[in-house]
């Protein structure tokens, strides 16, 4: 079944590799002919706001064809290496390069946040793209205040590291973290021009 909170990972994947959509333009026409505005205000059951009312097994149906629909999608995308999923979390990259500061907003314009791997298996997912993309890429970690000692960017303490060997280095001097391409890390200056993966 297709959760409000999968939908909204996925409309967040479409608006960072599809920026004409993010601006309302449409992206083409939909094929369920019984979407359509709706000025009455009652909320009855079955009842969606701003969709014609439907029984079950219509709701059912245009789920199917919803689900259906994004796995097309996702094929492309992963055929494109645009995207890769680990423990639920969706990574994604538009083959695009930024600073430490503009992959931040990109990720957040579309709804994501910086990648910020927390296991192995999603330092992995980015390491697919870095690899990919052969380009190292900014993580959601930045030195705090206190010299080498790193954090999320929330401000939280870190759980898993993949330092590379005698990193972090930099002292106060580097307060970035970049991937290299054999998914290590290291502390680096903020302002290099890295490949763009978001999480959702
Ligand atoms: C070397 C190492 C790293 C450092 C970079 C900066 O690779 O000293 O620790 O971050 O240089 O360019
Ligand atoms: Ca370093």
């Amino acid at each position: 079944m297709l959760s409000p909170r999968l939908f909204h990972k996925i409309l967040g994947v479409a608006f960072l590799l599809f920026p004409c959509c993010a601006q309302g333009k449409p992206a083409g026409s939909f094929p369920l002919s019984s979407f359509a505005q709706l000025p009455e205000d009652g909320i009855d059951q079955g009842f969606i706001p701003g969709f014609l009312p439907m029984v079950d097994n219509e709701v059912e149906d245009v789920i199917r064809q919803l689900e259906h629909r994004i796995s097309r999608l996702e094929g492309v995308l992963h055929l494109e290496k645009m995207i890769t999923e680990s423990g639920g979390k969706i990574f994604a990259t538009n083959g695009k390069r930024a600073d430490f500061h503009a992959t931040m907003k990109k990720c957040k314009e579309a709804g994501g946040s910086i990648a910020t791997p927390r296991n192995p298996g999603e330092n992995d997912a980015i390491l697919y793209f870095v690899k990919s993309f052969n380009t190292y890429a900014y993580l959601g970690i930045k030195e705090s205040l206190i010299p080498s000692k790193f954090q999320f960017l929330d401000g939280t303490q870190l759980t898993y590291t993949n330092w590379y060997l005698h990193e972090p280095s930099g002292k106060g001097e580097e307060e970035c973290v970049e991937m290299y391409t054999d998914g290590t890390w290291n502390d680096r200056k903020c302002n290099q021009n890295h490949l763009i993966v978001c999480q959702f």
